[in-house]
């Protein structure tokens, strides 16, 4: 059998790292997410995006992979292949022990120049505390450094796209876990798998657009319903 993954935000906020949209606590929170990861907002405040993104990449490498990341990694055990897409563009996937990981969205581990595109092995500072605006490091070129992620009005890389439609294309099940589901294209995996008559299980807190349509919708969090799942699995898939 073979299992593709979809994943957001919500498979790692048990490891601590706030989703995408309920980062009421945070010192950005006063921002739109969208401003702070949108080509835009880059344009206009790489200070502000630059101190965001230190302040996530710290949190991200302090904290572990959970229940739920290391749930899929064993998967791999018991069914001939587990394909993981993600949004996210942290590295728990990867850390928690999934083998094939692409990132629609980029990965925040990496750097280049926003002008020459040069990759930069940056080195970014360690925070005691959020710092709200931060200078980034400007390239040889004069060009500023930034992640290698994919913000708001940008393409997504071609690798990480094909891949992904490959994996759905190619699945039995598409297991869709910890996403609102309202960011294109990426949100528009789930639906291509319905459309070629998978099966679309999704585990969420709450209910989205998805979990009427999906065949089966657990409102449970990642860590309660993956670990054990692919062993279940056989039995949804005809
Ligand atoms: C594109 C990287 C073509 C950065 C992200 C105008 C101009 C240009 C484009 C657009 C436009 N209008 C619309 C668009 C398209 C736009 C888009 O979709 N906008 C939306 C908001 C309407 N998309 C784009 O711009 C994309 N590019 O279209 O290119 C183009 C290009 C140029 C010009 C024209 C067209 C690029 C999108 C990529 C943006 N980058 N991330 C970073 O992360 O730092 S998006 C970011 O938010 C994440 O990557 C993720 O993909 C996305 C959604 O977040 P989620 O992961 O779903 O997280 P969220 O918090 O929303 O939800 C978490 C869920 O988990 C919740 O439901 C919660 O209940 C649940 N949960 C919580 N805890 C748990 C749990 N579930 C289970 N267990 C738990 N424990
Ligand atoms: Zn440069």
């Amino acid at each position: 059998m073979r299992v593709a993954v979809f994943s957001g935000a919500g498979i790692s906020a048990e490891s601590g790292i706030p989703t995408f949209r309920d980062d009421e606590k945070g010192l950005w929170s006063q921002y739109d997410p969208y401003e702070v990861s949108s080509i835009d907002g880059w344009n206009r405040q790489p200070e502000l995006v630059w101190g965001w993104y230190t302040w996530r990449c710290q949190l991200a490498r302090r904290y572990e992979p959970n229940l739920g990341h290391r749930a899929i990694a064993d998967w791999e055990n018991h069914v001939d292949d587990v394909t993981v897409i993600t949004q996210n563009v942290d590295n728990l996937h990867e850390r928690g022990g999934s083998s094939a990981v692409h990132h629609l969205h980029g990965r925040m581990f990496t750097f280049r120049c926003s002008d020459c595109e040069q990759p930069h092995d940056t080195q970014l500072p360690d925070l005691p505390e959020p710092v709200l605006e931060i200078m980034p490091p400007s390239c040889e070129c004069g060009g500023l450094i930034r992640p290698d992620v994919v913000w708001f009005g940008e393409q997504l890389p071609d690798e990480p796209w094909n891949a992904a439609v490959e994996a759905v294309d190619a699945a039995d099940v598409l297991i869709v876990v910890g996403t609102s589901g309202v960011v294109y294209p990426a949100a528009s995996l789930p639906e291509r798998a319905l459309e070629l008559g998978k099966t679309v299980v999704q585990v969420n807190l709450e209910p989205t657009p998805l979990s009427e349509r999906a065949t089966v919708f657990l409102q449970t969090s990642a860590s309660a319903a993956l670990p054990g799942m692919a062993q279940r699995l056989r039995f949804l898939v005809d």
